[in-house]
């Protein structure tokens, strides 16, 4: 059933009153807590000063991506000084990178599940001890297209795992755990009204798949490895056009399923290199594939600066 103006408001409010929490009685005993891979630690920083204004956090692949990211938000928003330039918080360490303009943190993740898990759970705890409130993550990637023109962005309905479930499975103290990796549905209307705004390039909303590697894990015929034929692969990637698979990528699964624990709002936004059911190798030019990069970026670019507006109007 649709919901009421007033479910919505009370919904929209309940986000912005809402701290980051944690699901980990833990940390709230620790007298100090080291972030190690960010090289950060509530011992030396001051972490409410630092990072309380928090609202936005984009994440993705790589720290130039983030960086740049950055630099152009400052730009969109208005906010860039004349040679302003942002700096590595995580200064000192090469495992992550992170940069703010404003209320907007954007931070490197790495490649795969487990680089951006670790990086999910400092940042988290980062948010946490920041006392930081009604804060939104997005991930924005790249990612492996099916069925569709390459350089289409994608914004994800669901993320699912190689068997097209929306489960993220993890051993914890040697037990199979299950987390459900819903994302939330007014976020996706949010970006997916964005995109009309924008209508620049082709966005659509889909299911998204994660793998645990880029070659057998995606079905590519091009890895070290192969097991199986042409045939299968395609038998695969049209089964999963079928449930709805708009893309591929590696990290969906656990950023949506540690964001849901911790009742942040996510989403993800992924543009599409090339499109699978036509070949495996990506060998568009340079200049191309940092086009389709910054893709996402604009997009969500957009989306920030529109509920930064209607903040300062409300
Ligand atoms: C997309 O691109 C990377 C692999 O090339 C991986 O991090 C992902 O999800
Ligand atoms: N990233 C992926 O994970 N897969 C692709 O095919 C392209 C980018």
């Amino acid at each position: 059933m649709a919901s009421t103006v007033t479910e919505r408001e009370d919904l929209e409010n309940h986000h912005k009153d809402c701290l980051v929490r944690l699901c980990n009685p833990h940390v709230a005993t620790m007298k100090e807590d080291v972030l190690y891979h960010f090289n950060l630690s509530t011992g030396t920083h001051n972490f409410p000063e630092m990072f309380g204004d928090v609202k936005f956090v984009c994440v993705g692949g790589t720290p130039s991506r983030m960086q740049s990211f950055i630099r152009y938000l400052a730009l969109e928003l208005g906010i860039q000084h004349p040679g302003d330039d942002y700096p590595n918080l995580c200064e000192g360490t090469d495992r992550y990178a992170m940069f703010k303009v404003g209320p907007v943190l954007s931070v490197s993740h790495g490649m795969g599940i487990p680089s951006i898990a670790i990086m999910l759970h400092e940042l988290i705890k980062l948010l946490y001890h920041a006392r930081c409130s009604g804060v939104t993550l997005i991930r924005i990637g790249t990612s492996g297209g099916i069925g569709l023109e390459p350089g289409s962005v994608v914004i994800t309905q669901q993320a699912v795992d190689a068997c097209f479930k929306p489960e993220f499975e993890l051993k914890v103290l040697g037990k199979r755990v299950v987390r459900s990796t819903g994302l939330d549905e007014q976020l996706v209307r949010e970006l997916a009204q964005c995109s009309l705004e924008l209508s620049e390039f082709p966005i659509v909303v889909g299911n998204t798949m994660c793998t645990l590697d880029f070659y057998e894990g995606q079905g590519r015929l091009d890895g070290a490895l192969c097991s199986y034929t042409e045939k299968e692969k395609q038998e695969y990637l049209q089964e999963a056009y079928q449930v709805g698979i708009r893309n591929i990528e590696m990290e969906s699964l656990v950023f949506a399923a540690m964001c849901r624990a911790c009742g942040l709002r996510a989403a993800v936004v992924c543009v599409t290199l090339l499109d699978r059911l036509k070949g495996d190798q990506i060998s568009s030019p340079h200049e191309v594939l940092n086009e389709y990069q910054q893709r996402p970026q604009r997009l969500v670019a957009h989306f920030i600066k529109k509920c930064l507006g209607s903040a300062a109007l409300s």
